[in-house]
């Protein structure tokens, strides 16, 4: 099925100068990007994006983690990739939320970490289903700069 999905690199991704290499392993999935631009997280955005997550002990440091507060890189890269099984594909390439159970060839597996206070450094966002990016795609881009 032909559907879009919502790409962030987090600014843990970005400081670690990884963007070129996502971009790349992204491209293996031969998807198209059909949306792209770097976002300075409001508390408010980071809070919508992990609304599902409030209840949470570490939602806390998760909102600072999006909006950049933990890398000082208050920004963060997103982007909407389309196409056949565009979620699923993404999500394969992106790997399991947890960077030590994720495939060591997954983006996550290759460049996350976990950090002292638990919290899960992935480097990447990927929306999990239709549900979520439909919604995430609504909440991060303008219908216009969508080509
Ligand atoms: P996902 O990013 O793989 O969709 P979610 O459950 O939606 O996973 O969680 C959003 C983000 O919250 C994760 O990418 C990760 O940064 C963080 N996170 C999720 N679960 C945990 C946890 O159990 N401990 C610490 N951080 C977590
Ligand atoms: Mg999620």
């Amino acid at each position: 099925m032909l559907n879009q999905t919502l790409v962030l690199i987090k600014p843990d991704g970005l400081k670690k100068s990884l963007t070129g290499n996502i971009l790349t392993r992204l491209s293996e999935t031969k998807l198209e990007i059909i949306a792209a631009k770097i976002v300075r997280v409001s508390k408010k955005l980071a809070e919508e994006h992990y609304m599902h997550l409030k209840q949470e002990p570490f939602f806390p440091e998760l909102v600072l983690y999006l909006q950049g507060e933990l890398h000082q890189r208050k920004k963060v890269m997103a982007m909407i990739y389309w196409g056949e099984d565009a979620i699923q594909k993404v999500r394969d390439i992106a790997g399991a939320t947890n960077p030590e159970e994720a495939s060591s060839v997954s983006i996550r597996g290759q460049y996350g970490r976990i950090t002292t206070k638990g919290l899960y450094e992935n480097v990447v966002h990927a929306s999990a289903n239709d549900i979520e990016a439909e919604r995430e795609i609504k909440l991060w881009f303008q219908p216009d700069e969508i080509i």
